[in-house]
């Protein structure tokens, strides 16, 4: 099962932050999936490669140290512009897990991981120098051949939770992914990174409401729980996401 044409690959928040042994939110086996995830940049005929970037601005409110708890402890909130439920026509709330500081704005820890950004800088590199090249001569084939590489980042605002790539999760803010990704006439997208149960989840999750056909690389991605797999996965499939193996790519 190859991948099918008008494809991206998503890799989501391969940050410091997230890695062990010293980033501040470690998601436990991160650092095993570096090198796979660096080696699909080039083994696979992307269209599209996007890197995610959590990117908090240190008074973000999902810091637990913002409001003096414990991290992992849960707080209700309810969003300052008021957003009405519209199931219940009740101004809404909503309960947010509060994290270590993470992904703090031009610090190391918001930085891609090193492998993986030395090989996803290159290639955008590569594209920014085709791209200026082709538009100054009538040849605009050689632009198709080489993926789009985007950077895009979330989280940046101070009173809302953004787990989806796509969008905060009260839905008020987007980011430009979709965009991108329409811009390239995207209609499959490949998701890998960091954390399979929450931002490669929401993503995903996001990306099936877009209409995007969405697959999960299971084996690319690491969970912050790692013992709710069966109910992550669940979850993936309730929502139409289909769950693959790098295996399952070299298949015919
Ligand atoms: C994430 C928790 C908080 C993630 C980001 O990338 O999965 N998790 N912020
Ligand atoms: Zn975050």
């Amino acid at each position: 099962m190859p991948i099918k044409p008008k494809s991206a690959l998503i890799v989501v928040d391969l940050q410091n932050d997230f890695l062990p042994p010293s980033g501040s939110l470690a998601v436990q086996g991160g650092r095993e999936i570096i090198q796979p995830i660096t080696d699909l940049l080039v083994s696979e005929d992307w269209d599209a490669i996007v890197a995610t970037r959590d990117f908090h601005p240190k008074d973000h409110f999902s810091f637990a140290s913002n409001w003096d708890q414990a991290p992992f402890s849960s707080k209700q909130f309810t969003h300052p512009l008021q957003v009405i439920d519209p199931n219940t026509q009740k101004v809404g709330t909503k309960t947010q897990i509060l994290w270590p500081d993470h992904c703090v704005q031009e610090t190391e820890g918001s930085e891609l991981t090193d492998t993986f950004a030395n090989g996803f800088y290159e290639m955008m590199a590569k594209e920014k120098k085709i791209s200026s090249s082709s538009s100054s001569s009538s040849n605009s084939g050689i632009r198709d051949t080489i993926p789009m590489v985007v950077e895009v980042k979330k989280g940046y605002l101070v009173d809302r939770e953004y787990y989806s790539a796509f969008e905060d999760t009260w839905g008020l803010h987007h980011t430009e992914l979709h965009n991108f990704l329409t811009k390239r006439g995207i209609v499959n997208i490949y998701l890998v990174g960091l954390a399979y149960d929450f931002c490669v989840l929401n993503t995903a999750i996001s990306g099936t409401k877009l209409n995007y056909n969405t697959v999960v690389i299971k084996d690319l991605s690491r969970s912050v729980y790692p013992d709710k797999l069966e109910e992550t996965d669940a979850v993936y499939r309730e929502n139409g996401i289909q769950i693959i193996t790098c295996e399952d790519l070299k298949k015919n």
